[in-house]
């Protein structure tokens, strides 16, 4: 489908078929830094990393992903009714993910050392779009996985609430920004990007690890979880 967004609002101008010149992007894992990384643990079991800048070129990375994905309209059947998911989704493993995603995931082994090796992407094109609380499926396989997201062109709105209770945290994702949650986030805390009104499109790029941690055992409720629901 054709993605819609707003050019103007970005620093990498496309011509007339919407690509960029694609120099500004990383051709390697040492082109991130890391020295601008906050770290908030969450509670004596979750931290949520998050580093602003991290990514050169996101909004040539952006206008890529926005042009180039076939991104899907994902559907899904709630009782008697279908819904239509507020967002748009692509997902690849980790070798057939659009450049510079190796680069990225290789910088992200390195530091976490858990082995990134799937990619999906959301596409929110405008402030109706959102995902609403979740932990994701990757915590039916991993007792303390580590989901880093790097967030590509319009400021969003990042929610995160412990399933125990209390206060919502919220922060502001801008493009090239990294927030990475480990520990025992996705079991024990959700998140979200809720709808804002007059925001402008966002897409964010998603890397998680499949292995089973360190024990190799799965975790609660994982019996028979496929591989395309580990998201
Ligand atoms: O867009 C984001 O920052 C969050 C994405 C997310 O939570 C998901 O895809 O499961």
């Amino acid at each position: 489908m054709t993605a819609v967004f707003t050019p103007s609002l970005f620093d990498a101008v496309p011509d007339d078929t919407g690509r960029v010149a694609a120099d500004a992007l990383p051709t390697g894992p040492a082109d991130v830094s890391w020295a601008a990384l906050h770290r908030t643990e969450l509670d004596e079991r979750s931290w949520v990393d998050v580093v602003p800048g991290w990514m050169p070129g996101a909004d040539v990375w952006f206008h890529e992903l926005a042009v180039e994905v076939a991104w899907n309209q994902r559907r899904r059947r709630m009782f008697t009714q279908e819904i239509v998911e507020p967002r748009l989704t692509c997902g690849w493993a980790l070798d057939e993910a659009p450049s510079p995603a190796e680069h990225l995931a290789a910088a992200l082994v390195d530091r976490y050392r858990e082995p990134f090796d799937r990619v999906s992407a959301n596409f929110y094109r405008d402030g109706a779009d959102s995902v609403a609380w979740h932990g994701d499926r990757v915590r039916f396989v991993h007792p303390r996985p580590v989901v880093a997201i790097v967030s590509l062109g319009a400021p969003r709105r990042f929610g995160l609430r412990a399933l125990a209770g209390g206060d919502t945290r919220w922060l502001t994702l801008c493009g090239g920004d990294l927030l990475v949650m480990g520990g025992r986030c996705q079991h024990e805390w959700q998140h979200t990007v809720p709808k804002e009104p007059g925001a402008g499109p966002r897409i964010s790029v998603t890397f998680r690890h499949g292995d089973r941690g360190p024990a190799g055992a799965r975790t609660e409720r994982a019996r028979d979880v496929p591989a395309w629901a580990l998201r």
